[in-house]
């Protein structure tokens, strides 16, 4: 995998209240029509110490302990998704952690308006996303596949 900002991954995963709401397929069209590239894709229910690792920055927080149980309560989907400049566009299609900065149009300001029940999550940074994305999968699970008009289309 090369370092270019085409071939940049991040890390997307529909929350279990997202899951409930029945919006993954939006969500994954979003990034689909937007022109990225689904490269890894799973559901599963986390358990709260595979959790505590995600969000290990925001121990410290006193919603810590509610946002861990919160994202155990039922399955999630997690999703890897490549392209360009994926990380920063990902944020913008998702919108603010506060729904009510959230601009209409993005995954949050469409479908939510409370901060603990925000939807989907994705990660803020190239480095962060490599993280994520090793916690959440094994190598074997994230596809190299080569779309047929790659060279042609973005
Ligand atoms: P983001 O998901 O936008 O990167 P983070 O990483 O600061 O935001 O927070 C992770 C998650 O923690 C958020 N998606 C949200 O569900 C929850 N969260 C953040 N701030 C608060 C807060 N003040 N009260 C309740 N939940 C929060």
């Amino acid at each position: 995998m090369s370092d270019s900002p085409k071939t940049e991954r991040t890390f997307i995963a529909v929350k279990p209240d997202g899951v409930q709401r029945g919006l993954v397929g939006d969500i994954i069209a979003r990034f689909e029509k937007r022109g990225y590239k689904l490269v890894a894709l799973k559901m599963e229910q986390a358990t709260e110490e595979h959790l505590k690792k995600h969000y290990a920055d925001l121990s410290a927080k006193p919603f810590f302990a509610g946002l861990v149980k919160f994202m155990s309560s039922g399955p999630l989907v997690a999703m890897v998704w490549e392209g360009l400049d994926v990380v920063k566009q990902g944020r913008a299609m998702l919108g603010e952690t506060n729904p009510l900065n959230s601009k209409p149009g993005s995954i949050r300001g469409d479908y939510s308006i409370d901060m603990g029940r925000n939807i989907c999550h994705g990660s803020d940074s190239v480095e962060s996303a490599k993280k994520e994305i090793q916690l959440w999968f094994k190598d074997s699970e994230v596809s190299n596949y080569q779309r047929a008009n790659d060279c042609w289309v973005y």
